[in-house]
C-alpha cells in the first residue's frame, strides 16, 4: 500500500491525494504535523525529506517528493491522466513548471501567511505577492476561455497540480479565484466532477485551524 505523508492544509499534499483517489490507487496517509514544526526537525529531514516538505509519497521501495514528480510517477503507474503522447507529456511538464514557480508558490504563500502564520503579513510583502498572484491567475484564466482542460478535453495531472489550493475555503486567502476569474471558476466546477474528488480537509488529516489574519 502506498503511504502519503500530508497534512490538510497543504495543497502541495492535496495534489497528490486527489490524483490518488482520481486514479483508483489504493493509499494510507501519514500525517505530517508541520504546524507544529515537523517538517523543520532535523530526524525528520534525514530520514523522511531532506527538502524540508509534504507531500511525500512511499510506493515500495521509492521514496518520492515533489508533487510533480510524484504525481508523474502516478500517471505512468496507472496510465491515466498522463497525457497520450510526447507533446502532451511536455505540454504537461510546461504547466507543472509554471505552477510550480508562480501559481501555486505565490498563492500558497499568500494563504499560508494570511491564514496561518506567527504574526500579522507585512501589507508590502502580500501586495507582491498578491500582484504574482493575479497575474498568474489571468494567464490560466485566458488559457482556459477555449478549452474545458489545460491541455484540451480531458483533465491531466497538469490541471490536478494547479488546482492544490483552489478548493480551500475562500476565507483563508481573501481570494476568491472564480469571482475575479469565470473561466478558472469553471474549470474549479468541473474538476470537481472527477471521480475521486474530495474536499481537501476530508481527504487528508491533521486539525482544522481557523484564519488567524
Ligand atoms: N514544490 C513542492 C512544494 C512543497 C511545499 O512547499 N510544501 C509545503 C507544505 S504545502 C512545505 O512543506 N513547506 C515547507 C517550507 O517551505 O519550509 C511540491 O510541489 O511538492
Amino acid at each position: 500500500m502506498m503511504r502519503l505523508h500530508c497534512f490538510c492544509q497543504s495543497g502541495n499534499s492535496f495534489k497528490v491525494a486527489f490524483a490518488l483517489r482520481a486514479m483508483g490507487l489504493p493509499y494510507e496517509s501519514v500525517h505530517v504535523d508541520f504546524m507544529h514544526g515537523q517538517t523543520r526537525d532535523a530526524a525528520w529531514r534525514a530520514e523522511v525529506n531532506e527538502m524540508g516538505e509534504a507531500p511525500v509519497l512511499d510506493d515500495g521501495p521509492l521514496r518520492l517528493t515533489q508533487s510533480g514528480v510524484i504525481l508523474t510517477h502516478l500517471a505512468r503507474k496507472s496510465g491515466r491522466f498522463g497525457g497520450r503522447d510526447d507533446n502532451e507529456q511536455r505540454e504537461i511538464l510546461r504547466w507543472l513548471l509554471f505552477d510550480n514557480h508562480k501559481f501555486t508558490s505565490y498563492f500558497a504563500t499568500y494563504r499560508f501567511m494570511k491564514a496561518f502564520g506567527p504574526s500579522a503579513p507585512d501589507p508590502a510583502v502580500m501586495a507582491f505577492l498578491r500582484s504574482r498572484i493575479d497575474s498568474a491567475h489571468a494567464i490560466v484564466n485566458k488559457h482556459l476561455a477555449t478549452r474545458p482542460f489545460l491541455l484540451g478535453d480531458e483533465p491531466t495531472i497538469a490541471d490536478i497540480s494547479l488546482s492544490g489550493y483552489v478548493f480551500y475555503p475562500v476565507e483563508e486567502s481573501g481570494i476568491d479565484i472564480a469571482a475575479a476569474h469565470p473561466n478558472l471558476g469553471a474549470w474549479i466546477d468541473r474538476l470537481r466532477q472527477i471521480k475521486g474528488w474530495g474536499d481537501p480537509y476530508e481527504v487528508m488529516p491533521g486539525e482544522r485551524i481557523a484564519p488567524k489574519w
